[in-house]
């Protein structure tokens, strides 16, 4: 199938979809000037991942481990959400159900308006106590080591998932659902190799859905995926939305 085919396919889907869930990636704020994790240009080409997202990285080295995060909390501070993130809120408003969950922590779904986004991994701009596990909103720039909790004065870390940790049970839950019960799954921008999420797309399709990715490489889930885009986020994902609102 050509991309323009693949394109039209999914267009057709989504006029006749009533469900429809999103899974996103890295590759969408990738056009918000966001590195990605893997990758020629990856965070992971310069760091490796056990070295800083993981807990034992944290036990071990706190300071090294928020250094990073100050780093990536700078970075994204001056970003803005890009053009896809923009489709994805003109499209939540046009079915029974959408239901947009992402694994990104950057918070740029919610700054562009979709503020029901399940954000699988958390966000960079929280921050929850190791001691009492109060969860707060943070956008000090830059974190002031060692951050200490208000409540009991408990060392604060990044509230994200790390390698090894489990995934927010309610959350996950809210996802299960949402998996289940689509007519279309839209997996933009992610490598699909971290589980739980690489996992979506093939729950889907057994249950019957249709499932699209829309990725500017092949992945390992390309091959089970009923149509694949190729192309940048930016400017694959304005494009379903426009032609579902102007003929739908
Ligand atoms: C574009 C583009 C453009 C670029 N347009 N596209 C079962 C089997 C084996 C292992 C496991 C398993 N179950 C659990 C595990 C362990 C582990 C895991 O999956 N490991 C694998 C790597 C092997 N998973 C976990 O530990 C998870 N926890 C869990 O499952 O708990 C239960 C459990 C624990 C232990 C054992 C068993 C069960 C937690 C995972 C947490 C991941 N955390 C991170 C860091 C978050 C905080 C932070 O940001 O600092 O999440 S890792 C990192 O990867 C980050 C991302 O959200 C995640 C996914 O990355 P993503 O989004 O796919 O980015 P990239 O860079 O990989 O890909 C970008 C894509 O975009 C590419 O495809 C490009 O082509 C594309 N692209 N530009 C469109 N413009
Ligand atoms: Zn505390």
């Amino acid at each position: 199938m050509s991309n323009q085919e693949a394109i039209k396919k999914t267009q057709h889907k989504l006029r006749n979809a009533r469900f429809v869930t999103v899974l996103t990636g890295a590759g969408i704020s990738a056009d918000s000037d966001i590195p990605t994790f893997r990758g020629a240009e990856g965070l992971w080409k310069q760091y490796r991942a056990e070295d800083l997202a993981s807990p034992h990285a944290f036990a071990r080295d706190p300071r090294l481990v928020w250094e990073w995060y100050s780093w990536r909390r700078a970075l994204i501070a001056a970003k803005m959400p890009n053009c896809a993130h923009e489709a994805l809120v003109s499209m939540s408003g046009q079915f029974s159900s959408f239901v947009l969950m992402t694994q990104n922590v950057d918070g740029l779904h919610g700054m562009a308006g979709s503020h029901d986004c399940l954000e699988i991994h958390g966000n960079i701009w929280k921050v929850r106590c190791t001691k009492c596990s109060t969860v707060t909103d943070n956008r000090d720039l830059p974190i002031v080591f060692p951050p200490q909790c208000a409540v009991c004065g408990g060392l604060l870390r990044p509230h994200v998932v790390w390698f090894g940790e489990s995934l927010d049970s309610q959350i996950l839950d809210r996802c299960m659902c949402a998996l289940q019960s689509c007519d279309v799954l839209l997996v933009i921008g992610t490598s699909g190799v971290v589980q739980p999420a690489a996992s979506f797309a093939m729950m889907v399709k057994l249950a019957g859905a249709y499932t699209v990715e829309i990725n500017l490489d092949p992945t390992p889930s390309s091959g089970s995926m009923d149509t694949v885009i190729k192309g940048r986020a930016k400017d694959v994902v304005p494009l379903l939305c426009e032609n579902f609102i102007q003929e739908g």
